[in-house]
């Protein structure tokens, strides 16, 4: 499924989001930046140990060995994967005592976006940030995630905006949130 918003274009796919060959993919880190499972532990694998490098030095020069807070981006290289950069980001772990998960999920995407621009990139591959390991709905998060990447691409000329779904049962889901917004726009 693809649609236009402006001069941006957005496409829902199955896939593989290290086989994606975008100026920038985005990985659901945690905040350690050492690599995990899921999505995270593809990425590195696909990248190399040069990653695992990179996000050493990125802990302990920007970060001044901090974990990354959730919601918040960095960005180092690909090396090896087809995308040039890989922009790490933490989402929250669902947790019905937290009242600012949402808000967090919505940063995550609203703050990868802010360093690809700042990098002049204008191509970006999202997974389901939060939906995995870290348990957040999916039906809630498609929402989110939906609703903030349209409300970015209508105030801004990005350029191409995909987010990979790992499976068509994720993509339906996706898809429906979509088209809610589109629909009731
Ligand atoms: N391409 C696209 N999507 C993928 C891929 C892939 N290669 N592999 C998995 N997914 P998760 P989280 C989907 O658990 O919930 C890690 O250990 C997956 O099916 O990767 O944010 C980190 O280190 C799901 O829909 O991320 C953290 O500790 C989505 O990616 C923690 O998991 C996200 O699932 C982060 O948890």
């Amino acid at each position: 499924m693809q649609i236009t918003i402006g001069e941006n274009t957005l496409e829902l796919l199955i896939g593989d989001i290290t086989k994606q060959a975008t100026d920038a993919i985005v990985n659901a880190a945690n905040g350690s930046l050492m690599g995990g499972g899921g999505v995270d532990g593809a990425i590195h694998k696909a990248a190399g140990q040069e990653l695992l490098q990179a996000c050493r030095r990125l802990r302990k020069e920007q970060l001044n060995e901090e974990p990354l807070g959730t919601g918040e981006a960095v960005i180092t290289p690909g090396f090896k994967l087809p995308a040039s950069y890989v922009i790490h980001t933490v989402g929250p772990i669902w947790n019905t005592h937290n009242p600012i998960q949402d808000i967090q999920l919505a940063d995550c995407y609203q703050n990868s976006f802010k360093l690809a621009k700042e990098y002049k990139l204008t191509s970006i591959s999202f997974p389901s940030i939060s939906t995995g390991v870290y348990r957040f709905p999916i039906e809630r998060a498609a929402k989110i995630a939906m609703r903030t990447i349209t409300n970015y691409l209508q105030t801004v000329d990005f350029g191409q905006v995909r987010m990979v779904l790992f499976s068509e049962t994720d993509f339906t889901v996706y898809k429906s949130a979509l088209r809610n917004i589109i629909c009731s726009s």
